[in-house]
């Protein structure tokens, strides 16, 4: 097999993803934690797009969260996917929904003005009213089995999840399917050990270094 190298930001969803899924398959790899917004040199050599997470593969870098995972998915069998094609291809296009969600989560969270804030709050909503209307509260998107479309989105509820210890903001009021999935997902431990120790002191320092609403 070969040697894994993860490149990571410690409060980055998309490295999340990664990470969960390596656990959740039981594979060995080590980890590097760097800031991408001011990354070390040999970082940007590596790096095409200047992003977490870097998955270092016998030392070749792959780029992009989603293809990461799916490289994982295929050479650490059996998949994560579901097998019929129609269904793995529709749980692919709730896995490409889930992504912009953490860039409208990133600018709800940063915006220094509440009345900015609340608007991107609306559109952040909207996403998870959609997501509302898809989940099965069975508990996983598939209802018994565990996929990779619920790696995808279990970092949106670990934020949602800050959120609410937080500052009391619980953006879950009346999506009940969105409330069982997001337990079970906190709760599994292939996701709980995915968050690193000073995960809410990072994310609070981050919040109060851009001045943000949420901090008033
Ligand atoms: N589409 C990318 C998004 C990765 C991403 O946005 N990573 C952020 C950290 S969470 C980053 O490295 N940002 C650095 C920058 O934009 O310069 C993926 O899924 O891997």
């Amino acid at each position: 097999m070969p040697k894994l190298k993860l490149i990571s930001f410690k409060i980055c969803p998309f490295v999340q993803r990664s990470v969960i899924l390596l656990k959740e398959k039981g594979i060995d790899y080590d980890i590097e934690f760097i800031n991408p917004y001011e990354p070390p040199e040999w970082f940007r050599k590596i790096s095409p797009t200047g992003k977490v997470p870097v998955l270092l593969v016998d030392d070749k870098p792959l780029f992009e969260s989603a293809v990461i995972n799916e490289y994982l998915d295929e050479v650490y069998p059996p998949s994560l996917h579901p097998k019929d094609p129609f269904k793995k291809a529709q749980n692919r296009a709730w896995m490409e929904y889930a992504s912009p969600m953490y860039m409208s989560f990133f600018n709800m969270i940063m915006t220094k003005d509440k009345s900015e804030g609340d608007k991107v709050k609306d559109e952040f909503v909207q996403q998870l009213t959609g997501l509302e209307k898809v989940a099965t509260n069975k508990p996983w998107f598939n209802g018994d089995i565990f996929s990779m479309v619920d790696i995808s989105a279990a970092p949106v509820f670990t934020r949602l999840d800050f959120l609410k210890k937080q500052f009391d903001l619980d953006l879950l009021d009346g999506l009940e399917n969105l409330q069982g999935w997001s337990q079970a997902l906190i709760s599994r431990p292939s996701v709980a050990e995915s968050i690193v120790e000073d995960f809410d002191a990072l994310m609070l320092a981050r919040l109060k270094d851009n001045d943000s609403w949420i901090v008033d």
